[in-house]
């Protein structure tokens, strides 16, 4: 029996007053103050906020079309904003992205609090156009801008017990009105077995379309990894633990049957509610054929090894 569904809830039910009072618009400012432009509108006008510099990684890229600044930064899952699509860009103006510091624990040498800006320093800023597909199938293509993940996490040098690395979001409700709305048991969690989090595929975005990212796409630093259901990318990360047991994860605790740890793009396994075979390209057009769902997303090729011997209708 599913013990979860996602309610589908009305934002003036989860949106306190004050909130809808205090949408207000914020524009980075010519010395690049990196504030994100989540602005509640009826349409975005193109890129804005702060501008980054960086090199495409042409070789990671896929050459599909991105989908538009519009779709990207207007139809999202962050929960933490409400259920709704349009939720997360018309309320996540609330988030305050900067300052902000990830806490670092569990199996690793380097432990503690350490400023965002500390924790990128050294690392130079790549774009990268993947292909996201969420689990409730339809997908974009976006292209983020961050550093790879294996590189931040070898420089906090885990130890050899760490087998598996936690992520979790923010939990703040005076910054995000949703979390007051039991939809998960918060914070949201995530998490990678070691060598998935190390592989060159697994990026830490901080931007899209060449600016710093909006509140609505997690800002100031979330996961991507584009083999995996769009679940996996956590967004607003605030904490990192190396540990040794599979750590428990949002989708996975509210929905066991549902949703698995590991969670591949898999069109041959269904979610127990719809097929996973194909999916909607967003902003596509209504009359849009579906478009066949890849092995991993497409990156098969890339990715497929780390799972040789793991039975992936199991381990879903
Ligand atoms: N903290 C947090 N991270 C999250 C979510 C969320 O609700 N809360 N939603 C996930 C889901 S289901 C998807 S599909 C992607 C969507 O990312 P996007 O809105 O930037 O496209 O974010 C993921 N990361
Ligand atoms: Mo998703």
């Amino acid at each position: 029996m599913p013990r979860h569904r996602p309610p589908s809830i009305r934002p003036s039910e989860i949106t306190p007053p004050e909130v809808y009072a205090s949408r207000r618009r914020f524009l980075a400012g010519a010395a690049g103050l990196a504030l994100a432009a989540a602005v509640p509108r009826a349409r975005a006008e193109g890129p804005e906020g702060a501008v980054l510099d960086y090199r495409r990684n042409a070789a990671l890229s896929t050459s599909e079309t991105p989908n538009r600044w519009e779709d990207v930064t207007g139809y999202n899952n962050f929960y933490e904003f409400g259920t709704d699509k349009s939720d997360p860009a018309r309320y996540a103006s609330t988030l305050r992205p900067k300052p902000w510091s990830v806490v670092v624990g569990g199996e690793a040498e380097v432990r503690g609090r350490i400023a965002l800006e500390d924790l990128l320093k050294p690392h130079a800023l790549e774009e990268r156009i993947y292909r996201l597909r969420c689990v409730e199938a339809w997908s974009m293509v976006i292209p983020w801008v961050g550093v790879p993940l294996a590189e931040v996490l070898k420089r906090l040098k885990p130890t050899s017990r760490a087998r598996y690395v936690a992520f979790t979001t923010l939990n703040d409700p005076a910054q995000m009105p949703g979390l007051r709305v039991p939809v998960l048991d918060w914070p949201y969690a995530e998490g990678l077995r070691i060598d998935e989090a190390m592989h060159p595929l697994a990026l830490l975005a901080v931007g899209l379309y060449g600016r710093v990212l909006p509140n609505q796409n997690g800002a100031p630093l979330r996961l991507v990894v584009p083999w995996k259901y769009g679940f996996k990318s956590i967004k607003s990360i605030v904490r990192i633990d190396f540990t040794e047991r599979m750590p428990a994860t949002s989708w996975n605790r509210a929905a066991p049957e549902e949703y698995g740890f590991y969670a591949n793009v898999n069109p041959a396994v269904d979610h127990p509610r719809w097929s996973q075979k194909t999916e909607r390209r967003i902003g596509a057009g209504l009359f849009a054929p579906r478009q066949p769902t890849l092995p991993f997303n497409g990156y098969a090729e890339q990715v497929a090894s780390l799972y040789s011997g793991l039975d992936l209708r199991r381990n879903f």
